[in-house]
């Protein structure tokens, strides 16, 4: 099995998190983002897709998405498991990775790449070049505020977002906060009980 992966990236991060929190080491391989080279024709012919990370198995099956790169380790690793003891508390992880995916990490990219020369013709990452949507950026702003507010609710008088042990929810909710810091947003201090969760995690993550 292979890992390729730019650490400091946010889906990668979710990757690393989990394995981290797990004690799982693979074989990987950085591929540096910001030197663009997702785009050399080594990495477009390992991954068409262009997007970290991806995971090769050893029968060359290639996983091209966090979530179902997380759920695979986590089954393959399963001490310490991140996706939930029951069948109701695996829907409610999964419910929340998907949300804070679409409401929160697409957020924030709606406002990294709709502005700036670092994403110009490349506002949605892969291979698809199209223009920039400059409009996005306040909308993104705007989405950002909503999503704090609505996981303020969510964590409220909670240790963890589901069950009573850390799952892959509360690695994503916590990622995708460091994520909202490349688009200078920080926890509003409205938002008391998500900075409670978030310093927990930070300390959990050993950060
Ligand atoms: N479908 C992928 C998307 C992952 C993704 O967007 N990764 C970003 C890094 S966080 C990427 O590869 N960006 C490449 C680019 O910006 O061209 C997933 O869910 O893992």
């Amino acid at each position: 099995m292979k890992l390729y992966t730019y650490a400091v990236a946010p889906n990668p991060r979710r990757v690393g998190l989990l394995m981290k929190y797990k004690g799982i080491e693979l074989e990987s391989q950085e591929i540096d983002l910001a030197a663009k080279e997702q785009f050399s024709p080594e990495f477009s012919a390992i991954n068409p897709r262009l997007t970290l990370p991806a995971l090769v198995l050893a029968d060359g099956t290639m996983l091209t998405d966090t979530i179902a790169i997380c759920v695979y380790l986590d089954e393959m690793f399963p001490d310490k498991s991140v996706f939930g003891k029951t069948a109701l508390e695996r829907a409610q992880i999964m419910g929340y990775c998907h949300r804070i995916f679409f409401e929160g990490f697409s957020a924030v990219a709606e406002v990294l790449r709709n502005k700036g020369e670092a994403f110009k013709d490349s506002p949605i990452p892969g291979p698809l070049k199209m223009p920039q949507i400059p409009e996005l950026v306040e909308r993104g702003n705007l989405r950002i505020r909503a999503f704090y507010e609505a996981m303020d609710v969510e964590v409220a008088g909670k240790q963890f977002l589901v069950g009573d042990s850390l799952s892959q929810a509360d690695i994503d909710l916590y990622v995708v906060f460091g994520f909202c810091g490349w688009v200078r947003h920080s926890i509003p201090k409205e938002c008391a009980a998500l900075q409670s969760w978030f310093d927990a995690m930070k300390l959990a993550m050993g950060e």
